[in-house]
């Protein structure tokens, strides 16, 4: 039966075979027809002026491993022919330095021209890239440029190799043995970092061991540093603040004790002796227990520009926004603005601040941080989560490119006449992403989450792209060139992360997960020792409404944006109803824009999100012609579990809004099958992650 119906598809067996996803979007699966017959056409010799430049001959050897692959070459040695088709000029005076690229088509060649050795591997993969969606190599022209200088991923992996909110295994880093032992995935890493044009990684947690900036790890972190650089990635490192402490024999780390200052000058100069080219440090201080400046006193500006005047010009001090303390008492959302606006222009050329896309915490859906665009004379990059510690871990399908599209689109109505969107206001810095790998065979933890690292570097290089055509390209170049299944996988993609967010955390709420792990929902947890710790601080329901009150009425969060912003958002008749019990407290009967009370529009998002992850598990059994047996089966008990622990969320979370007002669930809606106990009484003491 199977196979009749494969062989009525007309699918090739080659593109059948079992794959375990261990090549990401770098599998170069040989391409057909007439895509196929245009490469052949076309393929040749690829000369470049500096074979020999370690990035150069990186550039060289991806393309010419690529271009076999997409040939179906099956001996990667083969021979390509006596003239030139590809020709690489990597000291280009015309290009901007920093990666960028310029591919010119002529007959038969592809002029490459960059003005550095990493934007010659760039336009290699980026030829890739095209090719392997079918482009056609006699018509390839691309002039490409990064939109910001940074491009992170931040790994809250510890050195022990547990992996913080990390659910595709232990960590890739292998601190153990390094740096004797350089493991091939490292090598791998770097590779699917670069083809997506990432320049720079933050190898450990940012709540950090100080144990790392001893003389011993600074070796490691020169085995992976020597690994990376010609694919272009520089090594940075989470510091911890109470170092000169820690490990440093003093008895303060105040940032303006001179002694303190020439600690961390003598550490930078000794990673410096070991890595040349290191990137610098990410702090996370005064945050979740993290030492800091002010425990001195002091603030954050003293402390990064303490630690920036030990880098000098050699690195970059990047120093986290997501601060909010156990002792104050306002919105939490509120904090880190109202701590970082005052410091604006006190902080050193070479210190970057990190904002999280929201100002809480890496929600399904939060509105943009408002400190983008309100620290006009500080240097800000974008923090996103690549991990899923919100959206349902590695299991659930949630495609992240439209929630951070989202944000960098975003306009911040600052920054002048013509305002700012905050793609506009992070590109003299870039965008970290938490990082999603571990050591699980596919890199992620399931298929799907693949396409969240590389969307990730492709909007850091690129914001304007649409999430829709990430998708596809990722896709295209992941599972299947057929143009229906793609279309298929695209829409699947593009309205996965808002089935989420309404059988999540509908209409604006936020932070109703479970205690510690974040798996699942919570929304009655009520007594933390810490009030911002407790969902029912979020969202405040009780048996007339519903929503958190950041109205001049309550918290007034919303004046920490422009007015044309706040404008926005301030009316709950007229607010975006995605982010209505965000800033607003609703009466559960409240009459709402499609006719319907409030409770009966909550219990219609959440029915729908059900509905939606339902229509992705039919989609996905559709493309089984399509897709290699295993990561189908793979995507579709990953579906399986999504179906499951939708209803779950549904149902919790009504279960627990009925018990405290009452109403009947409207006319139609499906029963809930469990008790608010039995929901309550589910423990998962081992969920990963922690
Ligand atoms: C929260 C995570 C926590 C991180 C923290 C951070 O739950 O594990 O340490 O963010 O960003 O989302 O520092």
């Amino acid at each position: 039966m199977r196979l009749a119906a494969l062989s009525a598809a007309i699918v090739p067996l080659a593109s059948l075979q079992a794959e375990d996803g261990y090549d990401l979007w770098l599998r170069h699966a040989p391409l057909e027809g007439e895509s196929l017959a245009r490469l052949q056409a076309h393929d040749g010799e690829i000369v470049a002026l500096n074979p020999d430049e370690p990035t150069v001959a990186l550039a060289i050897s991806e393309l010419r491993a690529g271009l076999d692959g997409l040939l179906g070459k099956a001996d990667r040695a083969a021979q390509t022919g006596s003239y030139t088709a590809f020709r690489f000029d990597c000291d280009h005076p015309a290009i901007a330095p920093g990666g960028a690229f310029r591919i010119t088509p002529a007959d038969r060649l592809l002029s490459i021209d960059a003005a550095e050795p990493v934007g010659c591997l760039y336009a290699s993969y980026a030829i890739l890239r095209e090719l392997g969606q079918g482009a056609d190599p006699s018509t390839l022209a691309l002039d490409s440029a990064p939109a910001m200088p940074l491009r992170m991923l931040n790994h809250w992996d510890n050195p022990d190799g547990h992996v913080e909110r990390g659910y595709a295994g232990r960590s890739i880093f292998d601190w153990w043995h390094l740096p004797e032992r350089l493991d091939q995935r490292m090598i791998d890493y770097a590779r699917a970092n670069a083809s997506v044009g990432i320049n720079g990684v933050v190898v450990n947690n940012v709540n950090a061991r100080a144990f790392m900036l001893e003389p011993r790890y600074i070796a490691k972190f020169a085995r992976l540093a020597d690994a990376w650089r010609p694919y272009g990635i520089r090594v940075y490192l989470s510091a911890r603040f109470s170092a000169p402490m820690d490990i440093g024999g003093l008895t303060t780390s105040d940032p303006l004790d001179p002694q303190v200052a020439a600690w961390w000058r003598a550490k930078a100069d000794e990673i410096y002796t070991a890595i040349p080219d290191f990137g610098g440090f990410l702090v996370k201080a005064n945050s979740e227990g993290q030492p800091g400046p002010q425990d001195y006193s002091r603030t954050h500006a003293d402390g990064a520009n303490m630690l920036a005047e030990g880098l000098g010009d050699r690195g970059t001090v990047i120093w986290r926004a997501f601060v909010y303390s156990a002792e104050d008492e306002t919105d939490r959302t509120k904090q880190a603005y109202a701590e970082f606006v005052p410091l604006d222009g006190q902080f050193a050329d070479n210190v970057i601040v990190q904002v999280k896309n929201g100002p809480l915490d890496f929600q399904p859906r939060e509105p943009f941080h408002p400190l983008f665009g309100a620290m006009p004379k500080t240097k800000l990059m974008f923090e996103g989560q690549i991990t899923k510690e919100y959206l349902g871990f590695a299991s659930h399908l949630a495609y992240l490119a439209p929630l951070w599209k989202e944000v960098l689109g975003a306009d911040t109505g600052r920054g002048g006449p013509v305002t700012k969107s905050v793609a506009q206001v992070i590109a003299p810095a870039g965008m970290a992403g938490v990082a999603n790998t571990g050591s699980d065979r596919d890199w992620t933890g399931s298929d799907f989450d693949q396409a969240n690292w590389y969307a990730f570097g492709r909007l850091a290089w690129n914001p304007a792209l649409s999430s829709e055509s990430i998708a596809r390209e990722w896709a295209a170049q992941t599972f299947t060139r057929d143009p229906q299944a793609l279309g298929t996988i695209t829409a699947m993609m593009q309205g996965s992360r808002e089935a989420v967010v309404r059988y999540m955390t509908p209409l604006g709420l936020a932070h109703v997960m479970d205690t510690g792990h974040h798996y699942g929902p919570g929304p009655w947890v009520c007594d933390l020792a810490r009030p911002d710790w407790n969902p029912c601080y979020y969202h405040r329901a009780d048996g007339e409404g519903i929503g958190f009150d950041r109205t001049p009425a309550g918290s007034d969060a919303l004046a920490q944006y422009a007015p044309d912003v706040t404008a926005q958002w301030a009316d709950p008749a007229t607010v975006d109803p995605r982010y209505l019990l965000w800033f607003h407290r609703v009466r559960w009967d409240r009459v709402m824009p499609s006719g319907r009370s409030l409770w009966a529009d909550l219990v219609h998002e959440y029915d729908a999100g059900v509905a939606a992850v339902d229509a992705l598990a039919r989609d996905w059994q559709t493309l089984a012609p399509h897709i290699d047996a295993q990561r189908h089966r793979a995507v579709a008990e990953n579906l399986a579990i999504q179906q499951v622990e939708a209803r779950w969320w549904r149902n919790a979370s009504l279960a627990y809004w009925q018990s405290l007002h009452g109403l009947p669930l409207p006319a139609g809606a499906a029963p809930i099958p469990e008790s608010l106990a039995d929901y309550q009484r589910r423990a998962f003491p081992e969920a990963p992650g922690q």
